[in-house]
Parts: C-alpha cells; sequence; structure tokens
C-alpha cells in the first residue's frame, strides 16, 4: 500500500524535536501526552471544529497550538513528523502530498512499540478481537502476570508508557487502521483471527483490506492464524505459524477440538486443556476464540489448569451475544458489536431457534447481499432503520420478511408484538452505529432499556 510508513525510523521522539498530531480524540490526546512528556513541541489538527478533548487539551497544555475546523495543507507542510489518528485516511491527498514532500506519517502504536520493553501479544481480526484481547488479560492475570490490555479495545497504549506504569506483558487490539500507520510489530506471538469484509468505505477492495491486516504478522515471533481459510494460505508471515481451529490440531503445537467418549475437549496437540461444555461462551466462534487465546498466551509457558480457569469462568463482554431480558421464554439478545455483515451472519448461525432479528444503521460500504447464505427459515421477521436499512431491504427483501420502522424504539415494540413463545428477538445491526448513536455501547444500552421496559409492561 502507498500510504504506509515505510520511511519510519526507529526511536523517532529521539530524531524529532517536534510533531504535528493529528486527531484529538483519545488517541490523539494520548499521543500529546506522550510526545510532550518526552519533550517535544506539539501542535495538534483535527478537521472537527470541536474535537472531543479541546477542553481537555486547554486546561493542561495550554502550550500547544491547535488548528480546528479543517486539514490545513500550508501548516501540514511545516511539519517533519506527523502522528495520525485511527479514524483518518492517511490516503488522502493532503497526507499523500506530505509524505512525498518526505514527512513521516506514524500512528501511536508505531511509537508504542519504539518504547516498549516488555513481551507483546498483538491481535487484530474482523471480529472476536476484542473478546481474545479481554480473555488473554484475564489468562495472564489468572497465571499471576499483570498484563496491559489496551489498543482499540478502548485504551491507547501510549498512556501506559507516559503514566510509567508497570506490566509483565502487552496485550493489544489492533484495527487494521492503527495496522496501517505501523511499520512492523515486533509481537511474541500476533494472530489474524479471521477476516471478513468490514469499512469497505476507507479501502478500496478487500485485497486492501487483507494487506492492512496481514501487517500484524511482519515482524512477529510467532503467528497465530485459523487453519483451512483460504486468505490466509496467501499471507505470508515471519517466525513460526501456530495453527487453531475446530478440528483435531495438525501439530503438537498447534489448538484444535477432539472428541474423547462422550465429551469434546478443546486440546493442544494431544494435551486435554477443557471441556467444550464447561465454557460458558456461546457459539462455536467462541470456541476458536478461546483456542486462539490459548495459543497466545503459549510462549509465556504459564500453568495450563490456571489458564482454563480463566477460559472457564469467562462468560463474555457486554454487546456481543448478550442475553438482557426474558419472558415467556423469549430471550432477548443485545448483539451490538455486531457492527460489520460477518459477525451478524455468525450471530444468526449460532441460534436454534426463531429469531425476530433487528439491524441496520451506517453500513461502510458492505454489500448486505453477502447475508444472504446466513438467512434461514428460522428468521421470522428482520426489523430494519437507520441511515442504511434500505440497502439492507433491497439486498434481502427476496428471503425474509422486512419491516422499516424509525427507530430503536418502534423495532423494540415490533419485535415484541411479533415474538412467539420460545425464541429470540436479536439486535445484531450488521453496521455502525454513528448515525444515530455515539457508539455500539449507547445503542446496545438503549436496546437493552427498551426490551427491559418492555418487558416489565408485559408482567
Ligand atoms: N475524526 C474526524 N476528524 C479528525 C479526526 C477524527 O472526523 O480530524 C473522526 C473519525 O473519522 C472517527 C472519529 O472522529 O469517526 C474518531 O476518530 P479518532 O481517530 O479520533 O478515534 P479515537 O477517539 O482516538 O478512537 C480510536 C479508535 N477509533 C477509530 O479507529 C475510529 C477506537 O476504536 C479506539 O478504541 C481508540 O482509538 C483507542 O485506541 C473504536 C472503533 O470504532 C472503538 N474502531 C474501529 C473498529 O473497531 O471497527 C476501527
Ligand atoms: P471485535 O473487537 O473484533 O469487534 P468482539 O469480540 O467485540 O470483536 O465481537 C464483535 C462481534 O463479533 C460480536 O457480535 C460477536 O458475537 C462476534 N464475534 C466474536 N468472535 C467472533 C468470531 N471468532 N467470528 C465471528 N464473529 C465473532
Amino acid at each position: 500500500m502507498s500510504n504506509t510508513p515505510e520511511n519510519a525510523n526507529p526511536m523517532l521522539i529521539e530524531q524529532h524535536q517536534e510533531a504535528l498530531v493529528l486527531g484529538l480524540g483519545v488517541t490523539g490526546y494520548s499521543v500529546v501526552r506522550f510526545l510532550r512528556h518526552h519533550g517535544l513541541a506539539v501542535a495538534v489538527m483535527d478537521s472537527r471544529a470541536a474535537p472531543p478533548k479541546a477542553a481537555e487539551l486547554a486546561k493542561n497544555f495550554p502550550e500547544v497550538a491547535t488548528f480546528f475546523g479543517g486539514f490545513d495543507e500550508h501548516e501540514i507542510a511545516q511539519h517533519s513528523l506527523l502522528v495520525m489518528s485511527p479514524g483518518i485516511d492517511m490516503a488522502a491527498p493532503e497526507f499523500r502530498q506530505a509524505r512525498q514532500a518526505g514527512a513521516t506519517l506514524v500512528g501511536d502504536i508505531e511509537l508504542f512499540m519504539q518504547s516498549n520493553t516488555q513481551p507483546l501479544i498483538a491481535i487484530t481480526g474482523s471480529n472476536g478481537k476484542s473478546t481474545v484481547t479481554t480473555l488473554v488479560g484475564l489468562m495472564c492475570e489468572a497465571a499471576g502476570l499483570k498484563p496491559l490490555v489496551a489498543g482499540n479495545i478502548g485504551f491507547p497504549a501510549l498512556d501506559a508508557l507516559t503514566d510509567q506504569q508497570n506490566f509483565d506483558v502487552a496485550v493489544l487490539e489492533l484495527s487494521s487502521f492503527q495496522l496501517e500507520a505501523t511499520s512492523s510489530v515486533p509481537a511474541d506471538a500476533a494472530t489474524i483471527l479471521n477476516i471478513s469484509p468490514d469499512h469497505m468505505d476507507r479501502y478500496q477492495s478487500m485485497g486492501d483490506y487483507v494487506l492492512a491486516k496481514a501487517r500484524i504478522l511482519r515482524g512477529a515471533q510467532r503467528s497465530v492464524l485459523p487453519r483451512h481459510h483460504e486468505t490466509f494460505e496467501q499471507i505470508t508471515s515471519t517466525g513460526t505459524t501456530v495453527s487453531f481451529g475446530l478440528d483435531e490440531p495438525d501439530t503438537e503445537q498447534s489448538f484444535g477440538v477432539v472428541r474423547r467418549k462422550s465429551a469434546r475437549w478443546l486440546v493442544r496437540g494431544d494435551e486435554h486443556l477443557l471441556k467444550l461444555r464447561d465454557l460458558q461462551l456461546l457459539g462455536l466462534h467462541n470456541v476458536e476464540n478461546v483456542l486462539a487465546a490459548f495459543a497466545l498466551v503459549d510462549f509465556l509457558d504459564l500453568p495450563r489448569k490456571k489458564l482454563a480457569a480463566a477460559a472457564k469462568s469467562f462468560n463474555g463482554l457486554p454487546h456481543r451475544m448478550e442475553t438482557v431480558a426474558t419472558h415467556k421464554q423469549i430471550n432477548w439478545v443485545n448483539d451490538s458489536k455486531a457492527t460489520n455483515i460477518g459477525a451478524a451472519a455468525t450471530a444468526l448461525k449460532s441460534l436454534d431457534k426463531d429469531v425476530i432479528w433487528i439491524a441496520g444503521g451506517q453500513g461502510k460500504g458492505a454489500d448486505f447481499g453477502d447475508l444472504q447464505n446466513a438467512i434461514t427459515s428460522r428468521i421470522k421477521l428482520l426489523v430494519l432503520f437507520g441511515e442504511d436499512a434500505h440497502l439492507m431491504q433491497d439486498a434481502l427483501s427476496n428471503h425474509v420478511e422486512i419491516a422499516l420502522v424509525d427507530d430503536m424504539a418502534q423495532a423494540v415494540d415490533l419485535a415484541g408484538e411479533r415474538a412467539e413463545q420460545n425464541s429470540v428477538v436479536l439486535l445484531s445491526p450488521a453496521c455502525a452505529s454513528f448515525d444515530m448513536y455515539q457508539s455500539f455501547a449507547q445503542r446496545g444500552d438503549h436496546f437493552r432499556q427498551l426490551a427491559q421496559a418492555w418487558v416489565e409492561g408485559q408482567e
């Protein structure tokens, strides 16, 4: 890809006296803190007129020059180091020009890698990143280590360095946007959990998206990858490769599932780790997630019993297939974090009951026709709202009954009226939330609140 930081130097903070920070969300602010801590002069630019961290910056760093309300090409040209926030497209002309003129463009994760001295576990994928990142952190803790769990999961990684936090191992969730702005990832173990289309509004092709994800394997000592996935056969990685999958492992070091007597076991080679039925997490995709987590911590050589205990007691994160209300054997399930079609398809496939499916929002350029394969006769109604509801309707109206509504409240009312005993009302939007909510979490909380109110109204 042309917009990558090939010219990134080692220890940028020692080679530059000043930098321009692009974006003033949580990432941009963490970058300012880090660079100021290391004595660099800093200016900040954000295309928004009032970026989220403006007030905090003015209070704590009044010396920092700010340029809000647009990207000023003339100002950009004054700087030799540009530190990009993940929400900004580095391929935009003003940044391409800056690179051509000799500027170095990197993201916060590159700066983190250059200063971090602890072992590193790096996690990406289209879905399952936060689940695996959290579980890896819990496994490390159960085994007596102090992990740093940060990155795309919501905590900017650089804050830990600026605040001089003590940690034994860094566990970073990395998005394709963060990886684009990173030259290589010197991870002890790195994974791409899976790949399905996402962020197609930012990438020109699926190939570009895969290339961005594949950057996580550059420099990794151990690559943890799914077995039998043709996309991964085309990806080259450095170091050793350890595979995980739902079938029998193909080597002593790889991870899989075997049947022994009446039970299915998660295994490493022929070593039994835990019984599948002892997991609280639901769905086979979560079995893959647990196997990947075991594979990622393998190099640390931690007591396997402690790791298994952590996996067994983990019951998942909010907004991922989370049951938020139950009434008359109708389960209301919040899967608001399903912000792409791959995650929504996984949700639909993992349910073995009749479903009223609520979806819609910002489609990010996805081809909703890809969801046709996930639609079975068990989906009784698809309730749609949000910016790209009509695109989903166009793609799926020949496959399922569809109702268009204005908002979540109407969706919940209609789903409640139509759901029959022993079924599921599922919010799994296949879309981002930003047309109507600040985040997937706010959307999921709204669904939870309305579902619980609906149930109370019936009692
Ligand atoms: N923005 C502008 N103009 C700017 C800068 C940003 O319009 O000048 C917009 C972006 O297009 C985006 C929003 O502001 O819509 C936030 O962008 P940001 O780069 O300021 O983001 P941060 O607040 O720093 O949060 C980022 C990640 N956000 C994105 O990648 C968009 C967070 O992941 C992450 O938790 C945080 O850093 C800490 O590492 C969120 C996310 O949605 C949860 N990630 C995507 C995903 O998971 O699919 C990649
Ligand atoms: P991410 O951080 O990559 O968005 P999460 O763990 O937050 O991943 O889960 C996001 C969505 O993807 C949820 O709807 C969840 O049910 C689904 N999901 C989780 N793991 C997988 C997986 N391995 N394959 C497909 N979908 C998954």
